[in-house]
């Protein structure tokens, strides 16, 4: 068993698709642990983008990520953060297919609707960043 850290980011959540998100989440066979929506004050998105910080596009990927409200999902099941990476799809949702989730609800690199943990110690990270211990018991 395995977790990893889901988003729902302010484009795909404004535009009312968080429930498709949750629904394909679900259909997939992976379990929502503990969800949680909130918006992020700026220096909350560059703490949780911090690895980024020295990238040419981390000012405008925090100014979207604090543009409005957010879910976070704990997801859990085997292999779950490749799984959920494979749902999304590619980082550029421009090139993302249509099955996926980043190509059905995103629309460029930089808006494309989820993010999801990497690897077992971002995915430890991301989890800790959002939830206390005991919201995920
Ligand atoms: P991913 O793991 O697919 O979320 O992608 P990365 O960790 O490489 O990038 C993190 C976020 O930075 C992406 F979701 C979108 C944003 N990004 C840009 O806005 N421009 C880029 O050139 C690369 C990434």
């Amino acid at each position: 068993m395995q977790r990893t850290l889901a988003l729902v980011k302010p484009d795909a959540y404004a535009a009312g698709h968080a429930g498709a998100i949750l629904a394909k989440i679900q259909e997939s066979g992976l379990s929502v642990v503990g969800a949680r929506s909130l918006h992020l004050t700026r220096a909350q998105a560059e703490g949780f983008y911090h690895v980024h910080s020295e990238r040419p596009f981390f000012g405008d990927l925090c100014t979207f990520m604090c543009e409005g409200k957010i879910l976070a999902v704990c997801l859990e099941g085997e292999d779950a953060i490749k799984r959920w990476r494979d749902l999304m799809g590619p980082t550029n949702a421009s090139e993302a297919g249509p099955e996926t989730i980043r190509g059905q609800f995103g629309t460029s690199i930089e808006r494309n609707a989820t993010h999801g943990s990497d690897a077992e110690d971002t995915a430890a990270f991301e989890l800790g960043f959002f939830f206390a211990g005991l919201d995920l018991v």
